[in-house]
C-alpha cells in the first residue's frame, strides 16, 4: 500500500480536531468559541446515534404534542430538543437559545450565562425520520450585545451578524458551481406561486437559452436538500405562496444558517427582495421565503424578481 495514502487514511480529522487547531492558531484566545462548538458536537453526536437506532429504541411515532409551527412533535423531535437545551446551558458559554421546538427563548440563568447566543433547529425534516430521509441538526450563533443585559434584540439580529452556522451533515468543505443542474422545490405549492417563481421553475423545465433542462430533486428536508445543493450545485426554493405569504422556512434557524453557509461556500441566498442575511427579524419564530444556492442560478431568479417590480 502507498504509505502515504495509508498514512493519510490514519491522519483522521475530526470536528474537534478541527476546532482545536483553529484555536491554536489565537494563543489569546481562551476557548470559549471551542467548548461551545464541542456541546453542539455533543448534541449532534447524540441526534445522529439516537436517529440510527430510533427503530430499535421504539421511539418513532407521535410525542402527541405539537410545536409552535402546528407540526406534531415526533419523540425524537422532543428528545434531540431537550439534549441540545441541556448540552448548550451546561457548556457555560450561551445565555439565550432559540429552538424551533420551544415557543419562547430560553434564557440560561446568569450564573450559568456565556456571551452567545444560539438559534437552532435541533431536528430539522422531522416528518421525514421514519421513512429514513436524511434529517438534521442546523444552528446559527451570534454574540451577545451586552452580557449584563441580555435580551430579545440579542437574537433579532440581521443573519450577517452571525458569527458561525453549521449543520449536522457534514460534507466536506467545498465551493459549490456557479451554475447547477437541479432545481429543488416543492412543486406542490405551484398553483399558489407568484409570477417570478413561476417564471423561473418554467425556465427550468423549458431552457430558452437551448440549455438542457435542470432536473428536479426535492426530499422536502432542508439539510439534505442544501447538502446536495452545496455539493452538487444548483438552487433550493422555499417560495412565498397564497397559502403562507411569508413562505415556510423559519429566518433564525433554517434560512440564516443555511445561507450563511451558502455564501461562505460562495454561492448567494435571496428573500425574493433582498439578500437573505440583512433581514433583521421581529419574532424568534419568523418565516421567509428563500431562493439559495449556486451564485448565478439565484442570479437568475433576482432578475425576475426585479423586472416584476419594475413592471409593478
Ligand atoms: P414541504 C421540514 O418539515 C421543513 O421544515 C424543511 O426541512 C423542508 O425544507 C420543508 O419543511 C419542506 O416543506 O411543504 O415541502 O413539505
Amino acid at each position: 500500500m502507498d504509505h502515504e495514502a495509508d498514512a493519510h487514511r490514519t491522519d483522521l480529522m475530526t470536528i474537534t480536531r478541527y476546532v482545536l487547531n483553529e484555536q491554536s492558531r489565537y494563543p489569546e484566545s481562551r476557548g470559549d468559541f471551542s467548548i461551545l462548538l464541542s456541546h453542539i458536537v455533543l448534541g449532534c453526536k447524540f441526534v445522529c446515534t439516537t436517529v440510527n437506532k430510533a427503530g430499535l429504541a421504539k421511539l418513532l411515532g407521535l410525542a402527541g404534542e405539537t410545536n409552535v409551527q402546528g407540526e406534531e412533535q415526533k419523540k425524537l423531535d422532543v428528545l434531540s430538543n431537550e439534549v441540545f437545551v441541556k448540552a448548550l446551558i451546561s457548556s457555560g458559554r450561551t445565555c439565550i437559545l432559540v429552538s424551533e421546538e420551544d415557543e419562547e427563548a430560553t434564557f440560561v440563568d446568569p450564573s450559568l450565562r456565556g456571551k452567545y447566543c444560539v438559534v437552532f433547529d435541533p431536528l430539522d425534516g422531522s416528518s421525514n425520520i421514519d421513512c429514513g430521509v436524511s434529517i438534521g441538526t442546523i444552528f446559527g450563533i451570534y454574540m451577545v450585545k451586552d452580557k449584563e443585559n441580555v435580551t430579545i434584540d440579542d437574537v433579532l439580529q440581521p443573519g450577517k451578524n452571525m458569527l458561525a452556522a453549521g449543520y449536522c451533515m457534514y460534507g466536506s468543505s467545498c465551493m459549490i458551481p456557479k451554475k447547477g443542474k437541479i432545481y429543488s422545490v416543492n412543486e406542490g405549492n405551484a398553483k399558489n406561486w407568484d409570477r417570478p417563481t413561476t417564471k423561473y421553475v418554467e425556465k427550468c423545465k423549458f431552457p430558452d437559452d437551448g440549455s438542457s433542462p435542470k432536473s428536479l430533486r426535492y426530499v422536502g428536508s432542508m439539510v439534505a436538500d442544501v447538502h446536495r445543493t452545496l455539493l452538487y450545485g444548483g438552487i433550493f426554493l422555499y417560495p412565498s405562496d397564497k397559502k403562507s405569504p411569508d413562505g415556510k422556512l423559519r429566518v433564525l434557524y433554517e434560512v440564516f444558517p443555511m445561507s450563511f453557509l451558502m455564501e461562505q461556500a460562495g454561492g448567494q441566498s435571496f428573500t425574493g427582495k433582498q439578500r437573505a442575511l440583512d433581514l433583521v427579524p421581529t419574532k424568534i419564530h419568523e418565516r421567509s421565503p428563500i431562493f439559495l444556492g449556486s451564485y448565478d442560478d439565484v442570479e437568475e431568479i433576482k432578475a425576475l424578481y426585479a423586472a416584476e417590480e419594475n413592471n409593478d
